[in-house]
């Protein structure tokens, strides 16, 4: 298969001089075995968007509530789903009157990569997309997450300098199908927002938890950490 780019892998490139392979999006300085002993070592670590990326997100978008948000992000879920690009998450970052600025899907088994959650893509797109690691640097912005987020991005919530969290399905949602969402306190809500972190959930539950039973039905992989070694809740 040829290489297909999006707008931003292009102009991630453009910035930083990267090159792509075409297998994970990762320049790699020789191509390791698994096992083999030869180990290298990575010169880049990339997350690239699926190729269908352009079609489903539009440049100039302005959603303003809520609703309108999430259903615009258990789209780019459903559509990972259905292109078999990667799990069934997705997430967008909206400044305050509604600006699209940036969105993920989740693709840790197409980039290799655990971190690789839809709520974790959104935030390195975010980040190259205003070009500061803070994205509190353009004001006010809301995360809207498919799904809770996990124990990771529960944290990365509060480093993203996002104001604002819009969640769909439950955490139970996502464990019920069999995904790990880690250690989370059960009070995460209010400590989100006792440093000011508003946050709103059960948003379009049924349609966002209906995403996460559709992939699993439709053989998706359950990619959970130790899932190789028997260890993890799916074993
Ligand atoms: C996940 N949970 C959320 N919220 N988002 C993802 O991308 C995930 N991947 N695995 N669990
Ligand atoms: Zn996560």
């Amino acid at each position: 298969m040829g290489e297909r780019f999006s707008l931003i892998d292009i102009a991630i490139m453009a910035v930083s001089g990267l090159r792509f392979n075409s297998t994970n999006g990762v320049e790699q300085q020789e191509i390791h075995m698994r096992g083999s002993g030869k180990m290298t070592h990575p010169l880049t670590a990339s997350i690239a968007l699926p190729d269908w990326w352009g079609e489903a997100v539009p440049d100039d978008l302005i959603l303003t509530t809520s609703e309108a948000q999430m259903e615009f992000a258990i789209g780019l879920a459903e559509r990972n789903v259905a292109a078999d690009t990667g799990g069934p998450f997705g997430a967008a970052i909206f400044r305050e009157e509604g600006t699209l600025i940036a969105a993920g899907v989740n693709r840790v088994v197409a980039s290799s990569m655990a971190i690789a959650h839809a709520e974790m893509v959104a935030f390195a797109m975010a980040g190259c997309a205003i070009g500061h690691h803070d994205i509190a640097s353009v004001g006010r912005t809301t995360l809207v997450a498919t799904t809770e987020p996990c124990a990771m991005c529960l944290g990365a919530v509060g480093w993203s300098g996002v104001t604002s969290l819009v969640c769909g399905a439950r955490d139970e949602d996502a464990r019920s199908v069999g995904f790990d969402e880690g250690p989370k306190p059960s009070h995460w809500v209010s400590d989100l927002e006792a440093v000011g972190i508003r946050v709103e959930t059960d948003v379009l539950r049924d349609r966002a938890a209906q995403v996460l039973v559709h992939y699993v039905e439709s053989g998706g992989i359950i990619y959970n950490g130790r899932a190789a070694l028997g260890e993890s809740p799916d074993a």
